[in-house]
């Protein structure tokens, strides 16, 4: 421990002289590392006359400037030692180096290791790309591994898969017994922070990096945590959240011009400011053109979007390559593969598996950099970007590098492609799209069911579609919201179809006030009169928001609580896990995909049909 006399320099010189160029456990104790200096008195002098002397005699020498770090760090942790959390300084810390930082400590370091004095009751996972389970879990239930294996690649980062100890990718959070958290988040890309018993792992997959290690309140130290990310990574540049009208949860892959056309002219004068055209209109993932449902193109939908006052928006998943198109035959230089040559499965969806462009061959880049160019020449400048976390799979790239920092670069010639339209990333990868995207996918999709347990508890999945999903994993993201515009995805309006309740429906719309970002798929002619104007005043209203508990908010005067749905589900009883056996197996049976496909998109044809 520290001790108010003691300067915590003392923590930052151990940890120059315990570790020089290598890793140690260090006990935070500087007092008994230099028991002298503890009590002397002379913390602060020292420093500033040998801050002169350095400053006035060895400008540009490089052992001065480390001295010169270490006492500038001294004088920083001077000031910072009442304001720092007294937990801090009961950790044992394990890294390179250390230095303070406003409301905690800047870790470096490959591997680190925070070790705390007391057992936590809640840990907090956070996802890898938007669809991945964010919560705060309890640390000693252990959870099954999610299934259907098949589409892991699109839900979680496969490389943990296999850890059975709670972990998530580039953050870690333990809660404090007197309240608030210890937070350890990376400050860079290829980061995994693990729980371990009571040590809290950090590793970096590629090279060293820094760590943020805060502790306090939650909301006070994340905040601290994205003012740090932001001067690593940048920031959105939109200025407000547009308010989308997205053809997905109405008509899934049912598009066609007649029914785009159809509902842009009954939107009337409701305030969306975008129309944005879902997955559906495409030749195939790969072949980004119209389809025989698009007979007028692409470019003439845009032009009578834009007629109406609305942006023009378009889906489309650049970095997957599926086996039925022209481009998987005609580039497979271009696609991931691992050390053995073979294609790296991105995943499985539209009855194919899914395969990914290499984001660091230039062919490939450049042919991104055309499609973007394209489509903004389209008439759209609003582009949703799906599946991305494709581009950062594990694999042998063309040029050698991390996975994290390959994605970014694609993502960045994307970016610049794309010019001033707004860049709206699902199925991303959360810290390597920061900076380049204007607004983020943060949860998994939503849909009119609040949850399923076969998901859910069988198959331990909570990345799929489920408006209960959806809100537990965006409350857990909501610390991004000064980074980046936050999308929790759509509301419903309407009541046909659905299975939510009215307070669920309600929980929704709460959670797309908290985020500011709002989004429907309704069709007006599902809805009554009420209901559009409900849709109405839900678009332009901006109610007052403050948030009272951990899961509790006041939201326009209204008090809410999202505690429920924030809960993890719950444990599967004896003769439950004997059918789960079954239902795990059967959920890896490519046929059965195919088959639930099928089925749900029968049963959305056979609702759009009935319901005009
Ligand atoms: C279009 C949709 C919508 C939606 C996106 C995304 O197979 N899967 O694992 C899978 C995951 C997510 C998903 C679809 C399939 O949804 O989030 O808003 O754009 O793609 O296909």
């Amino acid at each position: 421990m520290i001790t108010d006399g003691c300067p915590a320099f003392l923590l930052t010189v151990g940890f120059q002289i315990a570790a020089p160029g290598g890793y140690s456990a260090l006990p935070v104790d500087p007092a008994s590392t230099f028991p002298g200096l503890a009590d002397s008195g002379w913390g602060l002098l020292v420093p500033i006359i040998a801050f002169a002397f350095v400053k006035l005699c060895h400008r540009n020498n490089r052992r001065t400037r480390l001295v010169f770090g270490i006492l500038a760090g001294n004088l920083r942790h001077s000031r910072i030692m009442d304001t720092m959390h007294p937990i801090i300084q009961s950790l044992i810390v394990s890294a390179r180096q250390s230095r303070s930082d406003s409301d905690g400590l800047i870790l470096s370091g490959a591997e680190i290791g925070i070790t705390f004095p007391f057992t936590p009751k809640e840990y907090l996972i956070h996802g890898w790309q938007s669809w991945s389970l964010s919560a705060w879990v309890d640390p000693t239930r252990r959870f099954l591994s999610p299934r259907p294996t098949t589409l892991l690649p699109g839900q979680t980062d496969l490389v943990f898969a296999p850890e059975k100890r709670p972990h998530g990718s580039w953050l870690g959070a333990v809660d404090l017994p007197e309240g608030g958290i210890l937070l350890v988040g990376a400050l860079g890309l290829d980061a995994h922070v693990i729980l371990d018993g009571s040590t809290m792992h950090g590793s970096y997959n590629s090279s060293d990096g820094d760590w943020f290690l805060g502790a306090g309140d939650e909301q006070v130290v994340f905040e601290r945590y994205t003012e740090l990310l932001q001067s690593r990574f940048g920031k959105g540049r939109a200025a407000k959240e547009p308010r989308v009208w997205c053809s997905w949860y109405s008509f899934y892959k049912q598009i066609n011009e007649n029914r785009l056309l159809n509902v842009l002219a009954d939107l009337g004068d409701l305030p969306f400011e975008v129309f944005q055209v879902d997955d559906g209109w495409q030749q195939s993932i790969g072949d980004w053109e119209a389809n025989v449902k698009f007979p007028s193109g692409m470019e003439v939908l845009a032009t009578r979007i834009k007629a109406t006052g609305r942006t023009a928006g378009l889906w489309l998943a650049p970095l997957l390559v599926v086996p039925s198109s022209a481009l998987y035959r005609q580039h497979p230089d271009w696609l991931l593969r691992d050390e053995s040559g073979r294609l790296v499965s991105a995943g499985y969806n539209w009855d194919e598996p899914l395969f990914t462009l290499d984001t660091t061959h230039p062919a490939a880049l450049e042919w991104l950099d055309d499609l973007m160019k394209k489509v903004r020449a389209w008439g759209y400048d609003y582009l949703k970007l799906d599946f991305l976390y494709s581009g950062a799979l594990p694999g042998k790239r063309y040029a050698d590098m991390p996975r994290e920092a390959a994605f970014r670069q694609g993502l960045q010639v994307i970016r610049e492609a794309l010019g001033d339209a707004y860049l709206l990333t699902c199925g991303t990868p959360i810290l390597p799209s920061l900076g380049l995207c204007d607004g983020m996918r943060i949860g998994p999709d939503v849909s009119g069911v609040w949850e399923s347990s076969r998901d859910s508890r069988m198959l331990a999945n909570m990345a799929t579609p489920g408006a209960r999903n959806a809100i537990r994993t965006c409350l857990h993201r909501l610390w991004l919201k000064p980074l980046v515009q936050i999308d929790p995805d759509v509301v419903y309006f309407h009541s046909r179809q659905l299975s939510l309740t009215v307070q669920e429906k309600l929980l929704l719309r709460d959670l797309a006030r908290l985020c500011e970002f709002k989004a429907t798929s309704d069709l007006p002619a599902w809805l009554r009169q009420d209901e559009i104007e409900s849709l109405r005043s839900f678009l332009q209203e901006n109610p007052a928001i403050t948030q009272t508990g951990k899961y509790q908010y006041v939201i326009g005067g209204r008090t809410v609580d999202f505690g429920h749905a924030a809960e993890m589900p719950t444990p599967l009883s004896g003769f439950e896990k004997v059918t789960a056996v079954f239902i795990r197996w059967v959920s890896d049976q490519h046929w059965i995909l195919n088959l639930f496909g099928k089925l749900s998109d029968r049963a959305v044809e056979k609702a759009i049909q009935k319901n005009g």
